[in-house]
């Protein structure tokens, strides 16, 4: 780690971290005390732009004003009860999100990849009680170099052996198939047990990878044809962050689970949810499936205020917007260190190419340097995700800090 020039606060708390945490990450060198809107500000005061908004979660920006007052008012009256008692948000909750995204049902969770498993457990459930699958006999496909968690099931669906190495025995009952290959899809959807196929719509982990065209069209036409759920993880791509309020929206595709997360409590809170209709979601029966903070009332106060901001700030036509001055700027740059520029509002990233292997964490050091946090992805990938609340003077700048910090690969 670069630690040279890092101040004694900064290296205060790193070395806090070090000692006492678990060593199941690596971070930049910055130690993050306050966030607002599109910027984030370190122990010394030192601002910058936020361009991974939390994975995804940031998506309505640091602190968003009207979901804190969502949270601080709703935590003042009641924030847990279980789900051994009925509350007066759950309801309305619902009620507000399945509206929202036009499904009959939710079912509340915390985590991602809890959404994830949830959407497993409805997949499986169906194929033995709608389906007719035996029971212990049910399928589902993954698409290769998926990422949805770190449980023993999402794991044991992955493809990537820094995920799954050493970790084994693993969940039986799951296969992977090619991103972005219908044929590989198809061919997978022969076997009569199969229930679902599980996919993102642009894989964020992988590294920003958007299929081509119609993929997901395509998709949901197979997976009608074979009465095989389709399960969307939306956790990363939903909520306005690749300009539409789904990545789905895209194709106009309706999958039969959709999973949420993430942004869902803009960065506040774990929020997750699992929507689907009734056929999918009534299999479930009380003591089947939950979580104690599932479905908390304060979680519902912060998600119908995180959901409610996106559309009233366009967040959605932001992203389009800000994601295409985005790539076009940074493409005027023509940097031979950059071999690709993708992405879809604003969700992106850039491929670096450079003899030296280090040569991604570089640059985000030398960003870092220049007030700009972004974080590499296998290897060479940076994502760049800013806020959906970003302005066009503020891409401008960002833009510039990454073109004086591209400078240290010469
Ligand atoms: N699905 C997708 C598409 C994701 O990107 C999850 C599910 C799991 O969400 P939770 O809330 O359980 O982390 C993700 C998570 C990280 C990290 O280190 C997480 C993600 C991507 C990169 C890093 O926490 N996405």
């Amino acid at each position: 780690m670069n630690i040279s020039n890092i101040s004694e606060q900064t290296a205060h708390y790193i070395a806090l971290e070090e000692k006492y945490g678990a060593h199941n990450y690596h971070p930049l060198p910055v130690v993050l005390e306050r966030g607002e809107g599109v910027f984030l500000y370190d122990v010394d005061g030192k601002r910058y732009y936020d361009f991974l908004s939390g994975y995804s979660a940031v998506n309505q920006g640091h602190c968003h004003p009207v979901i804190l007052k969502a949270m601080a008012e709703q935590s003042k009256k009641l924030t847990l009860t279980s789900r051994a008692f009925y509350n007066n948000q759950l309801g309305v909750y619902e009620k507000y999100i399945t509206e929202y995204f036009g499904y009959d049902k939710v079912l509340p969770m915390n985590t991602g990849v809890e959404g994830g498993e949830t959407a497993i457990k409805l997949a499986r459930r169906w194929a033995y009680t709608k389906k007719g699958i035996e029971e212990n006999k049910a399928v589902i496909i993954f698409a290769e170099n998926n990422f949805w968690g770190r449980t023993m099931a999402a794991i044991s669906a992955s493809t990537d052996p820094s995920s799954y190495k050493g970790f084994g025995p693993f969940m039986p009952g799951f296969i992977t198939v090619p991103y972005n290959n219908t044929e590989a899809l198809e061919k997978a959807l022969q076997d009569k047990n199969v229930a679902a196929f599980m996919v993102e719509p642009i894989q964020g982990e992988a590294g920003v990878v958007l299929p081509d065209e119609g993929y997901l069209t395509t998709v949901r036409a197979l997976c009608t044809k074979y009465n095989v759920l389709f399960i969307a993880d939306e956790i990363q791509t939903g909520l306005a962050r690749t300009g539409k309020m789904l990545a789905c929206d895209h194709e106009n595709v309706r999958p039969d689970i959709l999973i949420l997360g993430k942004a869902l409590s803009g960065g506040t809170m774990p929020v997750s949810a699992v929507l689907c209709d009734d056929d999918i979601m009534m299999n479930i029966q009380p003591g089947e499936h939950g979580s104690t903070y599932g479905g908390n009332p304060l979680a519902c106060a912060v998600a119908i205020a995180a959901l409610q901001v996106l559309k009233d700030e366009k967040m959605a036509d932001n992203a389009v917007a800000m994601g295409n001055l985005l790539r076009e700027e940074l493409a005027k740059l023509q940097s031979p260190f950059i071999k690709t520029i993708r992405g879809k509002g604003l969700l992106n990233a850039i491929v670096i190419e450079h003899k030296n292997p280090d040569a991604s964490w570089d640059l985000c050091l030398a960003l870092k340097e220049n007030g700009l946090l972004a974080k590499p992805t296998h290897g060479d990938k940076i994502r760049f995700a800013p806020p959906l609340i970003i302005n066009k003077e503020q891409i401008i700048e960002t833009v510039s800090i990454i073109n004086k910090s591209l400078k240290i690969l010469a």
